[in-house]
C-alpha cells in the first residue's frame, strides 16, 4: 500500500525556502502552492505560503481514494455529546490551519521529512447530520470501516470524545479488542446504558462491549475522580508530574506489549495553560512538551490508529490548543514514517 512516487519533490531538502531554487533532477518545472489539490502522487512536498493556500492537514492531498494511502486523515465535526462548553465541531478546521508550519521543514526532532516515505491523504470531513443524532455514530463507524478496509490507518480529528467509540468499533472489527492509550483529564467511564450519546461515558461502553482490552489499556493524565477504574491502568497527572514521562512510558510499554494500540488524545489531557481551547478544562494537566515526549516515546509499538479530540477553537487563544493538537498528530505520523524506513538524524543534544 505504498504511495505512488511523485517524481517531483522540489519542496524536499534545501528548496523549501522562498527564493531561487534549482529544479529537481528530472528538469520538471518547480511547483509552488496549493499542493493539497495540485500535487500528483501522494509523496513529497513543495513550497507554500504558510499564510495562504488550501488548508489540508500538513498540506497533504485532498482525496477520497484511500487506495495507495498509508494513512487517511479525516475530520469528524461533531459536538452534540459535550457536557459543558461546545465548539469542538470546529476542531478539524482549526487543526488543519495550525498544521501549516509543521509542513515546511524537516520534522523536529526526527530530522527527516515523513512524507518522503509515508503517503498520507486528507479525506476531508465526514458529512454528518447532527439534527438526526441517531445517524451520527453509525455514519462515523461506516466511514472508518471504509478506510480500514482499504488497508490504510486512520488519523481522525474531532469533534468531541464520543467519536472515539464508533472509531474503536471499526478498529476492533479489524484487529480484535485493541489496547487503548487514552490521554485525558477525565476517565470517560461514567455509567453508560448503551444508548447514551455522551463524551464522558463511551469508554465504559467500549470496555463492556469488549472492543478494547482493558488489561492492555492505560488512561494517562487523569485528574477527575471515579469510584470505578473499569480495569484500566490509570496514570494520573500528579503521578506523571512526580515520576516523569519516561516512567509513564515504561508502564505503557509493559502494559500494551505487542497488542494493537489505538491512541486517543483528548486535548484536555493538557493543562488549560497549554490547551485553553477545549470544552471541559481541568487544572493540573500535562504540558505540551510532556505530551510530545510521550507520543515520540511510542516508537516500536503496534500503532494502528489515533484520534485527537475536544479542540474547541472558540475557546482557544492564539491557536495554542490547535497547534498542540496538530503537533502531537504530526509526531505520531513521524513514528509511522520510521516504520517505513525513515531514519532519525540527530543534530545537537536531543
Ligand atoms: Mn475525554
Amino acid at each position: 500500500m505504498s504511495g505512488e512516487k511523485s517524481g517531483r519533490q522540489p519542496g524536499a531538502g534545501s528548496a523549501q525556502q522562498d527564493g531561487p531554487e534549482a529544479g529537481p533532477g528530472d528538469g520538471a518545472p518547480v511547483q509552488r502552492g496549493d499542493q493539497a489539490f495540485r500535487r500528483r502522487g501522494l509523496l513529497g512536498r513543495w513550497p507554500e505560503m504558510t499564510y495562504g493556500g488550501a488548508l489540508s492537514f500538513l498540506r497533504r492531498n485532498y482525496s477520497r481514494d484511500a487506495a495507495g494511502a498509508d494513512v487517511v486523515v479525516s475530520g469528524v465535526p461533531f459536538d452534540n455529546a459535550v457536557t459543558f462548553r461546545p465548539g469542538c465541531r470546529l476542531g478539524p478546521q482549526a487543526i488543519r490551519a495550525a498544521s501549516v508550519q509543521l509542513a515546511e521543514l524537516k520534522a523536529f526532532p526526527f530530522g527527516f521529512d515523513p512524507f518522503e516515505t509515508l503517503s498520507v491523504i486528507d479525506w476531508g470531513d465526514v458529512h454528518l447530520d447532527p439534527h438526526r443524532p441517531e445517524t451520527v455514530l453509525p455514519a462515523i463507524e461506516a466511514h472508518a470501516a471504509e478506510i480500514l478496509a482499504a488497508g490504510a490507518r486512520m488519523l481522525t480529528f474531532g469533534g468531541d470524545h464520543s467519536i472515539s467509540y464508533p472509531l474503536l468499533r471499526a478498529h476492533a472489527a479489524v484487529h480484535g479488542p485493541v489496547a487503548l492509550l487514552q490521554v485525558d483529564a477525565h476517565c470517560d467511564t461514567w455509567p453508560d446504558d448503551g444508548a447514551r450519546m455522551d463524551h464522558g461515558t463511551m469508554f465504559a461502553r467500549a470496555a463492556a462491549e469488549g472492543i478494547i482490552d482493558v488489561e492492555r489499556s492505560v488512561q494517562l493524565g487523569l485528574r477527575s475522580f471515579n469510584d470505578r477504574d473499569h480495569g484500566f491502568e490509570i496514570l494520573t497527572a500528579p503521578w506523571i508530574h512526580r515520576n516523569g514521562i519516561a516512567a509513564a512510558l515504561e508502564v505503557v510499554r509493559a502494559r500494551v506489549g505487542a497488542a494493537p494500540l489505538y491512541l486517543s488524545f483528548d486535548v484536555d489531557g493538557l493543562d488549560p495553560a497549554f490547551a485553553p481551547g477545549t470544552g471541559t478544562p481541568v487544572a493540573g494537566g500535562l504540558a505540551s512538551w510532556q505530551a510530545l515526549e510521550l507520543v515520540r516515546g511510542l516508537a516500536g509499538l503496534k500503532l494502528i490508529g489515533m484520534d485527537v479530540v475536544e479542540v474547541s477553537p472558540p475557546w482557544d487563544h492564539a491557536e495554542i490548543t490547535a497547534l498542540a493538537a496538530a503537533t502531537v498528530a504530526h509526531d505520531w505520523l513521524c513514528l509511522l514514517a520510521e516504520e517505513r524506513g525513515a531514519r532519525r538524524v540527530g543534530v545537537g543534544r536531543l
